[in-house]
């Protein structure tokens, strides 16, 4: 009889092992052992990271005053209030960028300054302070620039606008390279002499951080800076930073009042997105809002997205909606054109390349979107060259663990310009090293194991099919608010007793656990699963667990994922 194989490379939680104190504030917030350990694996390993998660959010804010570089951030901004100077607030052009430059700005005319926003076009100007926005601040007489979400590597355009009389306060998330830009002021919680408790800040959130600062103790500055948390819950969500700690109070901040009091242009945003804002969660902002927000930078001119941040009228509102919306329509569009070329230029790599390689004149704004689609489609890192251009730009996402940025590294010399991490890089190269780079990448991968092709599923939790009940729902259930998506848990000794498949080509079962039984639905997977599922079959399944409310009874049901053949959680497990 065949035995179903899994579509996914299951990932079991490490075993935790969690301190008397901790279990007790746990227990204190009514979370159980189990849960506790669910939320371990998820990073949220201590108290404060609890409290985030369930206590007032305002409570795991921390002070701003220990941001590195924060009072002379505020004795600057005093100073420009004080001899009536303008200010150039600029911001990256991605979601996080134009999130926290609209939280900077609007927290400075707070103060009363004379603000202007300037937003990089990312053809032209590329990532950090531009000479085009210096020379613009010049012309404007404007002798202060603050910096969002970027700046940290700027040093020459630091310094021209210093030898043009005007004072840069970079605020920035992103890692301290060797050599600082010549900065009035730097505020980046990586610096470092940085006593700041949260380490994993995006840039959005350092700009909320500083609209506290200004805020002081003047109690409508407070409640008009707590407002701009939405923007800074969108920008942390759209820039993956981990959501643990301050980032998910602000997160939670952010969210109730994205949903009770959105800003004209968040409304407008969501309306054109067709989300009813309290159906807003972390991932419509993920799958929704971001998204949007990204496409005018990518399509080169994201100023249509800073103004919508920063209109507080309903009718200009919803024009630059509808810009944002055409400009992400147009994005897909472009994205399935290129990846329809990617796709055919990758099918003449030989089946045993262990990377794939594919160049074309591809705008650089979406070949990482394309590098992301062959990568999942094919299991295999893919690597997506656009040479529209000299130099040349690659974008390149990995799939098995294997580890980009390494192998990049590895080969240094071949680039002008590289970086990233092990999921997820970056380079620029002459276009005459292309053949350089392509052999010597190809050659190195080749060493190196042959990654599993599945993709990655991550379970939360195991259990025998015996302590799968109501109970175990129930403590589960505690996540539900917190933002965090209910635990995938793997759960071993079912038995079928019965296979169906649904409309919609979903598959629905009915597993054995000892005595009783459990319903279970896979959705989209009655093709692969209906021949080799049979009736008195052990298996292993992952699923989240869900209450079904029929004629009046409730009962227990597992949304399944995946499924394995008896035994694949335990062996998983003794091979971890
Ligand atoms: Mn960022």
């Amino acid at each position: 009889m065949p035995e179903p194989s899994p579509r996914y490379r299951w990932i079991l939680p490490e075993a935790v092992d969690p301190s008397p104190e901790l279990l007790d504030q746990a227990a204190s917030r009514g979370v159980s052992r189990r849960l506790l350990a669910v939320l371990a694996g998820r990073g949220h390993r201590d108290g404060h990271s609890l409290a985030a998660l369930f206590d007032e959010p305002l409570a795991g804010l921390h002070p701003p005053e220990w941001l590195p570089g924060a009072a002379d951030f505020k004795a600057r901004i005093g100073a420009a209030r004080r001899r009536g100077e303008s200010v150039m607030v600029f911001g990256d052009f991605d979601a996080d960028g134009l999130t926290g430059l609209a939280i900077l700005v609007r927290a400075l005319r707070m103060q009363g300054l004379d603000v202007a926003p300037y937003v990089p076009r990312r053809l032209e100007e590329g990532h950090g302070l531009s000479l085009a926005a210096v020379a613009r601040a010049k012309e404007e007489g404007r002798t202060v620039i603050v910096t969002v979400d970027c700046g940290i590597s700027s040093v020459a355009e630091v310094r021209a606008a210093a030898e043009a009389g005007i004072d840069v306060l970079i605020t920035d998330h992103h890692r301290i390279p060797a050599a600082l830009p010549p900065a009035a002021v730097i505020v980046d919680p990586h610096l470092p002499d940085s006593i700041y408790p949260n380490p994993h800040l995006s840039g959005s959130g350092v700009a909320f951080k500083l609209a506290q600062l200004l805020a002081g103790d003047d109690p409508t500055l407070i409640q008009d800076t707590l407002a701009l948390a939405g923007l800074a819950a969108v920008g942390s969500i759209a820039d993956v930073v981990p959501l643990i700690g301050e980032n998910r109070a602000i997160v939670r901040l952010g969210l109730a009042r994205l949903v009770s009091m959105p800003s004209a242009g968040m409304a407008a945003l969501l309306s054109q997105a067709g989300v009813a804002p309290e159906r807003l969660d972390l991932e419509t902002i993920g799958y929704t809002i971001a998204p949007r927000l990204n496409a005018v930078g990518r399509m080169g001119d994201a100023d249509a997205a800073a103004a919508l941040l920063l209109t507080d009228d309903a009718e200009e509102a919803s024009r630059l909606a509808a810009t944002l919306q055409s400009a992400n329509l147009e994005r897909r569009e472009l994205t399935a054109s290129v990846l329809a070329e990617a796709r055919l230029r990758a099918a003449e790599v030989p089946p045993d390349a262990p990377v794939i390689m594919v160049v074309g004149e591809w705008p650089v704004g979406i070949i990482g979107l394309v590098a992301g689609r062959l990568a999942e489609e094919s299991g295999r890192p893919a690597v997506v060259v656009s040479s529209a251009a000299e130099p040349w730009r690659a974008s390149a996402r990995s799939a098995g663990g294997f580890d980009l940025a390494a192998c990049f590294d590895a080969m240094g010399d071949v680039f002008i310009r590289h970086g990233g991490h092990a999921a997820a890089a970056g380079c620029s190269l002459a276009g005459e090293r292309y053949p350089d780079f392509r052999d010597r990448l190809l050659a190195l991968a080749a060493t190196l194991p042959r990654p599993d092709p599945r993709p990655g599923l991550r379970l939360d939790i195991v259990a025998g099919a015996g302590s799968v009940d109501y109970v175990l729902l129930r403590e589960m259930a505690r996540l539900d608010g917190s933002g965090e998506t209910p635990p995938l848990v793997g759960i071993s000794g079912l038995r079928v007793a019965r296979v169906r498949p649904a409309r919609g080509g979903h598959l629905q079962l009915t597993l054995r656990k000892e005595r009783e039984v459990i319903d279970g639905i896979c959705f989209g997977r009655a093709e692969d699963l209906s021949a080799t599922l049979h009736e008195g079959q052990a298996l292993d399944v992952v699923a989240r667990l869900a209450s079904r409310a029929f004629a009046g009874f409730e009962s227990l049901q597992l949304e399944i994922r995946d499924v394995g053949p008896a035994g694949l959680l335990a062996r998983a497990g003794s091979a971890a």
